[in-house]
């Protein structure tokens, strides 16, 4: 699925993230910066060790935060490293942490003159959030973010399962209709 939002292209995959050829794309780190499971282990495997390199010398990143490093072996120049919220119980901020952390994936994004970036659905895997409403969260703020800001030029999410990707359509649908951005 793909809209266009201005200038800006949205586009919802089902894929593999360390596949991607966007100038950046971003991991669902932990704030160790320490690499792990999931799409965090998946990015260090194929970038090589420069990625975790630089996290060491970065140090550390607070949940809802971001931080850039190299690509290293991808074909992505940058990664972007943010870390979203644990799930507990949904009252404990989540909902703006992780909304924080599609943010500031973006405003370092664009300070640092990228122009297309790859997402994955971060929080939803090991830190549990529940992915419709993680799906709500994500899309509206990455949709605020381009019509605010009017980049980057190119948003791609990229999903791991046909189910993850038809929750993001159908959240990305009903944002539509709320905002009639199409
Ligand atoms: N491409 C795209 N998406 C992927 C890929 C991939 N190659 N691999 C997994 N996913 P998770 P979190 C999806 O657990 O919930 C790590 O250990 C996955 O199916 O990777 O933010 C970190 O070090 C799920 O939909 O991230 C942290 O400790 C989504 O990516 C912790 O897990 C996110 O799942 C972060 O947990």
């Amino acid at each position: 699925m793909d809209i266009k939002i201005g200038k800006t292209t949205l586009t919802l995959i089902l894929g593999d993230i360390t596949l991607e050829e966007t100038d950046a794309i971003v991991n669902a780190a932990n704030s160790m910066l320490a690499g792990g499971g999931g799409v965090d282990g998946a990015i260090h495997r194929a970038g090589g060790p420069k990625i975790l390199e630089e996290c060491r010398k970065i140090g550390r990143c607070p949940t809802g935060s971001a931080v850039i490093t190299t690509g290293g072996n991808l074909k992505a120049k940058n990664v972007i490293h943010t870390v979203g919220p644990i799930y507990r119980d949904g009252n404990s901020g989540e909902d703006g942490l992780l909304a924080s952390a599609y943010r500031k994936s973006l405003e370092i994004a664009v300070k640092n003159g990228i122009r297309s970036i790859s997402f994955p659905s971060i929080s939803t895997g090991a830190y549990g959030y529940p992915i419709k409403e993680a799906a709500k969260i994500a899309l509206k703020t990455v949709v605020e973010f381009i019509i605010d800001q009017g980049k980057p030029e190119l948003v791609r999410f990229v999903l791991f399962s046909g189910r993850d990707l038809r929750v993001y359509e159908e959240a990305l649908r009903d944002l539509m209709k709320i905002k009639g951005v199409i």
